[in-house]
Order: structure tokens, then C-alpha cells, then sequence
């Protein structure tokens, strides 16, 4: 038997065709605008390819975008004169600064000088304190994106047992926290494994949802899940380049063995990367709506 696929690209598809109509309506009925910067600072590549795939889906669905790019040298403080200057910007509803920062540079600072009100990321403490607390806030995109991904495939999470594997910021504890409230795609108990974890394979063989945030290719083999399990892959691994130039790219689960074991698998690319983005533009059209006193 095989899984049956969760094409993030599809509830992408229709998630952003929803928020296409509220940017019209927002901009019919009340002359609003949403706006969202992009900073990107340096040029790996991966960042590159994803910043200017949120730019596109913002123009696509009628977001005012700015994209910007600072050389790798950029000092601390300019990449913070920059943030404060989008704090002031009133066109500017959403400030995105693209992760990982290169390494002269104080994230958490930088994360910290949003306005939480434009912290379309959700990464800023004001954010994750109120997410933890199951208050009203801009929850990160990919966790998010992870939470639409469960709930429109009509996957029941109350009361399974998911695991999930990796700590990051971004992905590891955002998930397990929103998945363990009481609220839509939650309800569930929660297994956090990481680099240290005695043994993987026994909490992940017990699991009926697996989220595999590991950042490691083809981490997770169809030996360590059991019959049935839900797996959402959040790996982008770049593990090579074509013969044409384009990255090679490996999600952190062994797709073809696990998907002939599992009932839902998300694939890497078209799973959670698209949803990411989208959750973004959801995040903007809220900051917007929210600036204007209408939501
Ligand atoms: N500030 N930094 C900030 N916010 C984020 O939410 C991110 N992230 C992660 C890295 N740094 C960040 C992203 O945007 C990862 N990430 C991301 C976004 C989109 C995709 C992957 C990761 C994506 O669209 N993936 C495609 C394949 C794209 C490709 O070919 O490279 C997919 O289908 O999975």
C-alpha cells in the first residue's frame, strides 16, 4: 500500500487564491495595501532562490514587495538602522530578514529590532511568548504551514502520538508547542527528539505523526516508522547540482521506502517549502488588516 501524497503545492495553490481575494477586498473596500520588504544580506543561494520566491507570490497576489539586498560585509548596526527605517515605513506592513544571518552578525539583535506588529516571521520574543501562551500573534510560517498542511488533509491529530525531530527555532519548537494546545491540528502528545536523543528509531516507531525537521537527507528510513504513520517532511537538503545547474534536493525522510509504509507523506520539493511562503503572505495580509483597525 502506498501513502497518499499531501501536495503542499496544491493547498499552497488554494490557500493563496483565498488570500488573492482578501487583498482585493482589502484594497476595494478599505484602500489598503498590504506591504512586505524582504532583506536579504549576502548571496547563498538557497536564501536567493527562496526571497525571490516570496517577492513573486507577494506580486502574484497583489502585495506591495520590496526586495532588498545588502552586500555580506553589511555591519550590525546598518542592517539595524535598515530594520528600524521598515519600522517607520507605513507602506511596509511585514519585515522579513532572511535566515541565516552571515555570522558577524547578532541574530537574536536583529530579530529583536522588528516591531512585533510587522513580524510577519513570528520570530520576535513578543511572538513567541504569546505563542506559547496560545494568544492571538503571527505564528512562523512554517510551522503554520505545517498546522494547514494536517488540518485540510483531514488528518485527526487529538490525542495521537507525534514526534517530531529537531529543536530549531524556526520548525523543532514552534511545532511541538502549537501541536500540543488546544486548538485545530493540536490536542496531540508530543515527543521532541534532537542530536542527542538515545534512540531515535524507538520514539519514531511508535509514532502516528513524525514531523522530520532534522536537516539531515533521507534521515528517517522506512525501518523506523510503523504501518499507517503521517510523515511531513521539512527538509530541503541541497544534496548536489545537475548536469543543468539546478540544485538536487533531498528531504530529511527516505521518500520512496517510507511512502510504501506510511498513509499520508508529504515530498520534498511540493510539501511544506510552498506552504512556508504562503503562511507568509497570510501573516502580511493580516499585519495589514490589522494596521488599518480592520481585523
Ligand atoms: N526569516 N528565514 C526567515 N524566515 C523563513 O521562513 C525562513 N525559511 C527557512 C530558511 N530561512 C528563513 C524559509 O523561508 C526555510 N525556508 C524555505 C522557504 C521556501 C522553501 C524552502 C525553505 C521552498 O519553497 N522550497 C521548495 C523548493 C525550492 C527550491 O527548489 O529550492 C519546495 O518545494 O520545498
Amino acid at each position: 500500500m502506498g501513502a497518499k501524497i499531501i501536495s503542499g503545492t496544491e493547498v499552497a495553490r488554494a490557500i493563496r487564491a483565498e488570500l488573492k481575494q482578501e487583498v482585493a477586498e482589502l484594497q476595494a473596500k478599505h484602500g489598503v495595501t498590504p506591504g512586505l520588504v524582504t532583506i536579504l544580506v549576502g548571496d547563498d543561494p538557497a536564501s536567493q532562490s527562496y526571497v525571490a520566491a516570496k517577492n513573486k507570490t507577494a506580486k502574484e497576489l497583489g502585495v506591495y514587495s520590496e526586495q532588498i539586498t545588502l552586500p555580506v560585509d553589511t555591519s550590525e548596526a546598518e542592517l539595524l538602522q535598515l530594520v528600524e527605517k521598515c519600522n517607520r515605513n507605513a507602506k511596509i506592513n511585514g519585515i522579513l530578514v532572511q535566515l541565516p544571518l552571515p555570522k558577524h552578525i547578532n541574530e537574536a539583535k536583529v530579530l529583536y529590532a522588528i516591531d512585533p506588529n510587522k513580524d510577519v516571521d513570528g520570530f520576535h520574543p513578543v511572538n513567541v511568548g504569546k505563542m506559547v501562551l496560545g494568544q492571538q500573534c503571527f505564528l512562523p510560517c512554517t510551522p503554520h504551514g505545517i498546522l494547514e498542511l494536517l488540518k485540510r488533509s483531514g488528518i485527526n491529530t487529538t490525542g495521537a502520538e507525534v514526534v517530531i525531530v529537531g529543536r530549531s527555532n524556526i520548525v523543532g519548537k514552534p511545532i511541538a508547542n502549537l501541536m500540543l494546545q488546544k486548538r485545530e491540528a493540536g490536542n496531540a502528545t508530543i515527543t521532541l527528539c534532537h542530536t542527542r536523543t538515545r534512540d531515535l528509531a524507538a520514539h519514531t516507531r511508535r509514532a502516528d505523526i513524525i514531523i522530520a525537521a532534522a536537516g539531515t537527507p533521507n534521515m528517517l528510513s522506512a525501518e523506523m516508522v510503523k504501518d499507517g504513520v503521517v510523515v511531513i517532511d521539512v527538509g530541503v537538503n541541497r544534496i548536489g547540482t545537475s548536469a543543468s545547474g539546478k540544485a538536487i534536493l533531498a528531504g530529511d525522510v527516505d521518500f520512496t521506502a517510507v511512502k510504501e509504509k506510511a498513509s499520508w507523506i508529504t515530498p520534498v520539493p511540493g510539501g511544506v517549502g510552498p506552504m512556508t511562503i504562503t503562511m507568509l503572505m497570510k501573516n502580511t495580509v493580516w499585519a495589514a488588516a490589522r494596521a488599518a483597525g480592520i481585523s
